[in-house]
């Protein structure tokens, strides 16, 4: 059978067979559906994390923390808490500070921001509810549990603000001393703000909404913790950790916050029970226990509660928005305007400062020719949970505005919303395409995904039945989603320009043992992304080798090299390309052993099917076992080539990724109750070639899940003194299975040509276009009564209330019921 090969990167494209050159055939590990090497030790509870690794004395973390959201610390008296029989000791953030703990900084910084002084346990003045204030080590967790109970903490309860807008009124309580009095963090710009008033100058038609992007908060199933244990002797602290990016916990923690020499701190990240971009970030915890560790030289283990998870894990989104958007006499965008407040909470997270501005306002553009755009973000602070990354970060709240807008600019403009999308969309032929907010997009062909998407709906009939039964008093409707993602944020040049305090590389390392075997060291990580299968087909399929001979060795600064970790949908298009530069070297060697063993000249080799052969010769032949083995023999090696067989490679790419798509969500609204239904949810998405469409469905999957829970049931709630209302599973609206459709899924393929495996990423896709999906739908569906938003979530109590409104406004007639 023929390969299909994609032109742009050389690369097999999806689900190919390729002719071993012999009687045999050689199934390509890329593209296959593979199950998840890592999914029998998770299936059986046999994964290993962080609160499973058991170290003999360890002694356990409790926090006392702050009941109220802004107050002065008067006087805290630690005497009954110390005098609990198991306590070992109990500590304040002066503590911290006087044994050289410094505060926790900030990751990427912006033209005139003010970091705030983030002390891992707070000092004179707690600024949100759950704000650690004195830390209990004991002989068991119980014994700390209670005696950090027994912490009296004597607290002047200050004036607090939880909601942005508020926050910026004159005569707000202000958040924080070592910030600005008007509790503005930074205010970020960009686009032409001329050339887009000069567009809605012109404009035939504008369509305005102010959109809310409520607060989230994430819900990994496992709950952050930390372990850490020194050794005088070496001089050696090691900290286990839920994090994505053990590399940069290390950095951060060592260098600015511990001053702990790299060399003598290993971070070591096992399994990982979700992050969602929680556990990017060096919290707290993870630095007072740390600390301990050293200073007791005891083992020190703190694993968070679920209560503890609601209010200290960073939350995302919260976003207030004026949007507006401007057409000509033709339908045409020609100009978007947008006018953004996003609530960062009481400290600035590691990564706070790019999500809603290089991660928002520079995706303004979606899929859409817009010639104008102008969008100021105001980061503001507020007596609330730190705010940063959350999966999509940024990104959805860029896709929720414009899809939100091109609904409404459809409905205002008399024309199909499918048709509008269609008119406005950046055609095929003008990619690589630079935007008016900066980014160059590699690669994309939209209106395939979207004529694919339309045809699975049955979008024509759809629009007829949906006539026929507002007739009986049934509401149906459909909503769109045409979004983009930016993934595998880079260059590190670029990215530095901008603020970023890192660089956006990564690492691989391939190692081929004597026997053939290999084992990859990535600076990847995993939290449920499936790496340890992906990593090893991309192994597997270069070297010709079976996947089970591949071993994906991450999350372990004292086994890695030096890497940058998951986030942002980066692993399989930098990560991955990392390992296919380490593989370029490990063949490029291969080749020439091979050909010494077989007198033949290196340009004349080939690999085939994991044999490495000479040109049109394939009897004449090595497998990797051969090959390895000689080059650790090293009795017999190519002149001036070193024994041994293993690369290392730094990939940092030239440009994002950008993925795309069209997604479709049907609801129906019980116009009585405000429930909705979703009857159906189409996703057709192009993420480039696929290593395992398995995985990437899977990845889908869970995020639709999350963005249609956006849609209609999560959201963090904080009343008038910011006490956090929405603080456990029992009032905060996680998805259930039962509450969702069976997801139907397609796929086109372009790839992207600014890596070796043309792939783009899918870890956020899902989260990013189901918003406005499944909004967009309730929309339609409430047409008939008038109602042109509603923000999210769209929760039936809502719902009805504003039928009820509509009805009242037209003279009480609330539905039409058969
Ligand atoms: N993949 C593929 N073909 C592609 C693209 C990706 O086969 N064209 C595979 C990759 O090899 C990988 C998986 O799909 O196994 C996701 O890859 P990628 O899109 O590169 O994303 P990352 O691996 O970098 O994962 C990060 C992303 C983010 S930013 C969040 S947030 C997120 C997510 O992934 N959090 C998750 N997915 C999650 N899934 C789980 N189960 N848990 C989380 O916490």
């Amino acid at each position: 059978m023929a390969t299909t090969t994609t032109p742009a990167t050389g690369i097999d494209a999806i689900s190919s067979t390729v002719d071993a050159g012999s009687s045999d055939t050689f199934e390509r590990p890329i593209g296959a559906r593979v199950r998840r090497k890592e999914d029998p030790r998770f299936l059986t509870g046999r994964g290993l994390y962080t609160d499973d690794v058991r170290l003999l004395g360890t002694v356990h973390a409790a926090f006392v923390r702050s009941p109220h959201a802004h107050a002065r610390i008067v006087a805290i008296d630690l005497g009954a808490a110390r005098a609990t029989p198991g306590v070992v000791g109990v500590y304040t953030g002066k503590d911290l500070a006087d044994g050289g703990v410094n505060g926790i900084p900030v990751g990427w910084l912006l033209p005139g921001l003010k970091p705030s002084n983030h002390h891992a346990i707070a000092v004179e003045k707690v600024h949100y509810v759950g704000e650690a204030v004195a830390v209990v080590i004991a002989e068991s967790p119980y014994v700390a549990r209670d005696a950090a109970d027994r912490v009296v903490v004597d607290y002047h309860p200050l004036p607090a603000v939880a909601d942005a807008e508020q926050a910026l009124a004159g005569g707000a309580a202000v958040v924080r001393d070592d910030a600005a009095a008007d509790n503005v963090c930074f205010r970020w710009q960009i686009g032409d703000a001329a050339a887009t008033d000069a567009a809605f100058a012109q404009a035939a038609t504008v369509v305005r909404q102010r959109l809310v992007n409520q607060r989230l908060i994430p819900v990994a199933i496992e709950p952050r913790a930390s372990l850490a244990t020194y050794v005088r002797s070496t001089d050696e602290l090691t900290l286990w950790v839920t994090s994505q990016n053990p590399h940069v916990h290390r950095l951060i923690m060592g260098a600015f916050v511990l001053g702990v020499p790299e060399h003598k701190f290993r971070v070591i990240s096992p399994d990982v029970g979700g992050g969602f971009g929680s556990k990017i970030f060096v919290y707290p915890e993870e630095v007072a226990v740390a600390w301990l560790a050293r200073t007791l030289e005891r083992p020190v283990k703190w694993t968070a509660d679920r209560n503890e998870s609601f209010m200290t894990d960073s939350h995302g989104r919260d976003h207030i928005t004026d949007a507006e958007m401007a057409f000509d006499g033709n339908g045409r965008v020609v100009g978007l305007r947008v006018n953004t407040i996003a609530n960062l909470g009481a400290h600035l997270s590691l990564f706070a400062p790019a999500i809603p501005t290089y991660l928002y306002g520079t995706l303004l553009s979606g899929q859409y020719r817009i010639p104008a755009i102008h969008a100021q973000v105001t980061g503001v602070f507020t007596h609330t949970t730190p705010v940063d990354a959350y999966r999509g970060a940024g990104r959805p709240e860029a896709c929720y505005l414009l899809e939100r807008l091109m609904d409404l600019g459809a409905r205002k403009l008399g024309v199909d919303p499918a048709e509008l999308r269609r008119r406005n969309f950046i055609p095929a032929d003008q990619f690589p395409y630079l935007t008016p907010v900066a980014l160059q997009y590699d690669s994309g062909n939209y209106e395939p995904a979207l004529d694919r998407a339309l045809a699975m709906v049955d979008y024509t009939n759809f629009r007829i039945e949906q006539e026929q039964l507002r007739k009986q008093g049934r509401y149906l409707g459909i909503g769109l989603s045409c979004y983009i993602e930016a993934c595998g944020l880079a260059p590190s040049r670029v990215v530095g320009q901008l603020g970023a305090q890192a660089g956006l590389y990564e690492s691989a390392t391939v190692r081929v043992h004597p026997t053939g075997k290999v084992s990859v060291y990535t600076g990847s990580h995993q939290q449920g992304q499936g790496h340890e299968t992906t990593f090893a087909q991309i192994i597997a399929d270069r070297l010709g080798i079976p996947i089970d001979d591949v071993e994906v060795v991450h999350g372990d600064t004292g086994r890695v090299q030096f890497g940058m970790g998951t986030y942002g949908s980066r692993s399989c298009s930098v990560g991955g390309a990392a390992i296919v530069e380490s593989l370029d070297k490990i063949v490029d060697k291969c080749k020439r052993i091979a050909a010494h063993m077989l007198e033949a000249a290196p340009e004349d080799m080939e690999l085939t099917a994991g044999r490495f052969h000479v040109r049109g010769s394939p009897d004449r032949s090595k497998g990797l076992p051969d090959l390895s083995l000689a080059a650790y023999l090293a009795h017999s090696m190519p002149a001036g080539l070193e024994p041994g067989l293993e690369a290392t490679s730094f990939f940092d790419p030239s440009n994002f990724t950008y993925p795309f798509g069209t997604h479709i969500a049907m609801v129906e609204v019980d116009a009585d109750t405000g429930q909705i239904t979703l009857l159906r949810y189409i996703a057709v998405d192009d993420v480039g070639n696929v290593i395992n469409p398995m995985i990437v469905d899977g990845q889908l999957h869970g995020g639709i899940a999350q963005g249609i829970a956006q849609a209609l049931w999560e959201g963090a709630e904080y009343d008038d003194n910011a006490q956090l209302l929405t603080g456990s599973m029992m009032n905060y609206g996680l998805p259930k299975a039962h509450q969702l459709p069976f997801f139907e899924l397609a796929r086109t393929v372009t790839p992207s040509p600014i890596n070796p495996l043309g792939t783009k990423g899918v870890g956020e896709a899902g989260t990013i276009a189901s918003p406005p999906a499944v909004v967009n739908a309730v929309m339609d569906a409430l047409g008939p009564f008038g109602i042109v938003h509603l923000d999210m979530p769209l929760t039936a109590p809502k719902v009805w209330q504003a039928i009820q409104a509509a009805g009242a406004a037209n003279g009480g007639v609330t539905t039409t019921t058969t």
